[in-house]
């Protein structure tokens, strides 16, 4: 096996990513050295003796902004300019699973999480080769969108996962998942679809792949766009997407 993924993170809350990197599956991962971390607290190369890495920024307004020279300081000191530097921050691109994979061939990575307003934009510039956001809307830390975008990454690493389990999950194939169910048979008089006890494994693909269209076109039918459709999956998912559109019309959502 090859040696582990270099994943670097500098931080002003150095112990918030430390117990993610021992938690769960991820700590597991980091034990058997599949994953190497390397959690850097910004703050142990601020310049004063109060040990300030934030300021008013230039030209007035709300907020502090991440000096440059810390920072400059902290990414010298892990040698982030041989490295690809990703940079979480609700003004980046959306971060999507295609950038999780792309991401996961690289070497390894450095995230530098910013708080407070921003950072200073001559860091951007001169380090970091990816902006991404989570999603829309504002987190307090940039520390929560490293560790989505890590956790993403790391487990698409050759070995993390048997192969089959991420080919079949959400994304891989544009499609959302379909529900899982296993034992009891049934549970609070609630039963396990009948198709799934069937043994007839044409049947239950079948019956999957019907789930999957159901659920993207009720709760992403932006994702449909993308996707290879047959003419009676496209009469399916229309015929959900005009439900749901009247649905909104009479509650006047
Ligand atoms: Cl990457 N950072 C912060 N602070 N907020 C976000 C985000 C990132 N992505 C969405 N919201």
């Amino acid at each position: 096996m090859d040696s582990g993924y270099g994943i670097t993170v500098l931080t002003l809350f150095p112990d918030l990513v430390r117990e993610y990197f021992r938690t769960s599956i991820v700590g597991k991962a980091v034990d058997r050295g599949a994953l190497v971390p390397r959690v850097v607290d910004i703050r142990d190369f601020a310049r004063d003796r109060h040990r300030t890495c934030d300021d008013a920024p230039y030209g007035g307004g709300a907020g502090m902004v991440l000096m440059a020279e810390p920072l400059a300081s902290a990414l010298d000191s892990v040698d982030a300019k041989a490295q690809h530097v990703v940079f979480p921050t609700p003004s980046g691109l959306p971060f999507r699973q295609v950038d999780a994979a792309r991401l996961s061939r690289k070497d390894g990575l450095v995230l530098v999480c910013g708080r407070y307003e921003g950072i200073d934009q001559r860091i951007v510039d001169e380090y970091v080769d990816d902006e991404y956001s989570i999603g829309d809307y504002v987190l307090s830390s940039g520390e929560l969108a490293a560790m989505v975008i890590i956790d993403a990454v790391y487990r698409l690493r050759d070995g993390m996962l048997r192969s089959e389990s991420i080919r079949e999950e959400s994304f891989q194939d544009g499609l959302l998942e379909y529900p899982h169910y296993t034992r009891p048979e049934t549970f609070r008089s609630r039963s396990v679809p009948e198709v799934l006890l069937s043994g007839h494994h044409a049947r239950i693909v079948r019956w999957r792949r019907e789930q999957q269209l159901i659920r993207t076109a009720r709760n992403r039918p932006d994702l449909l766009r993308h996707v290879q459709l047959d003419e009676a999956e496209r009469k399916l998912t229309e015929s959900i997407r005009d439900k749901e559109s009247d649905d909104e019309c009479n509650t006047g959502g």
